[in-house]
């Protein structure tokens, strides 16, 4: 298997987040994440560790707002002229504010009026190399993308991307992600025909959500713990199934907190037959290991052997299959975790 890693993604290495209640936190989603699945990756016999290639910015382009990529290649030189103090101190601190958007007419002038309109949350810090690593996590995205879609393409690819994307909407960042890496594959894609993102990762995909909403093209299923008790809370409810054109074509499948292997794998069936009915020419797939029992942000009970199980069953629908790194926290665990699904996938 072809599996795409840019050590860029190093560059973007905040010093914390802020946790509820006002927690100042190490950052979770953190370098290391990739250090430990390339160890357990380079044990697979068939692993082929790739750089990406640069697709240029038209990609990125067709899913994200020009305003919003105009904001994350200039916040952190336009932060650093607004406050000359953080150049002294930019290994501690990050371009966050304090306030955030509830209505979005209008994008305000300044950089800490901007970041509250283009910030979800206080978990996307944004230091200098944010916008760099962001980039170089969408071209392994793009260069999975390319990978599977050739005559004679493998079946399957995995990117190893850093940050993650699926929380990014057309031009929001939050939830430790900036660009819609997945996203930003399928719309590739959408070139072949028709595409499906399925979405695995314990958090609701309300980024990815956003992107296709309105689109019959993509097809996109969420399996997540349920927004009623579990971030992302405004979207990634069942009665959110698309609008106009795309009615019908997004799905949500809110999960209680202690899901476990049966359940999960009970739902996995559910999203296997709407996605072998809308016969997509290829699948992107949100690999999220925070389903994991350890996992220091979920509350489901997935074992290592159920993860492989819904490796097995989304690989036996046979398509073409882009699988796009997202969230998994349990440091310790998180390349064995991946290994697991992946060993499914040729
Ligand atoms: C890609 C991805 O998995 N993003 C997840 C972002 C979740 N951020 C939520 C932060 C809420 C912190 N609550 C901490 C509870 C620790 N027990
Ligand atoms: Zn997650």
């Amino acid at each position: 298997m072809k599996i795409f890693y840019d050590k860029t993604h190093c560059l973007h290495n905040p010093a914390f987040e802020v946790f509820d209640g006002g927690q100042r936190v190490p950052y979770l989603e953190s370098p290391e994440r990739m250090d430990r699945i390339l160890k357990a990756i380079r044990k697979m016999d068939d692993a082929e560790i790739l750089a990406p290639r640069d697709f240029g910015l038209d990609p990125i382009r067709a899913v994200h707002s020009e305003q919003y990529l105009t904001f994350l290649a200039s916040a952190w030189t336009e932060w650093l002229a607004a406050t000359p103090e953080t150049a002294a101190a930019s290994d501690k601190t990050a371009l966050m504010p304090a306030t955030f958007a509830a209505k979005r007419d209008q994008m305000p002038e300044t950089i800490l009026g901007k970041a509250g309109f283009f910030l979800l949350d206080l978990s996307v810090p944004i230091v200098e190399g944010t916008y760099s690593a962001a980039l170089a996590s969408a071209n392994c995205a793009l260069s999975a993308a390319e990978t599977i879609s050739s005559s004679i393409a493998p079946p399957s690819s995995f990117a190893l991307c850093r940050p993650p994307g699926h929380h990014a909407g057309r031009e929001i960042a939050g939830g430790y992600c900036f660009l819609n890496n997945a996203a930003i594959a399928a719309q590739w894609l959408t070139r072949f025909g028709q595409v499906t993102i399925l979405d695995v990762d314990y958090h609701a995909g309300n980024g990815t959500q956003d992107i296709f909403y309105s689109r019959s093209d993509v097809l996109t299923i969420s399996i997540h713990a349920d927004p009623a008790f579990e971030y992302p809370y405004y979207a990634g409810y069942a009665q959110e199934t698309g609008a106009g054109e795309g009615l019908g074509f997004h799905r949500n499948f809110p999960l209680p907190a202690g899901t476990d292997d049966t359940a999960y794998l009970t739902t996995i069936n559910q999203a296997i037959a709407l996605i072998s009915d809308y016969a997509p020419s290829s699948l992107v797939i949100s690999l999220g290991m925070d389903t994991y029992g350890g996992d220091p942000l979920g509350r489901f009970k997935l074992t290592r052997e159920g993860i492989g199980e819904i490796g097995h069953r989304i690989s036996a629908l046979g398509l073409p299959t882009a699988i796009i790194m997202e969230g998994g926290y349990n440091t310790d665990e998180l390349g064995e975790n991946v290994a697991a699904f992946l060993e499914h996938f040729r």
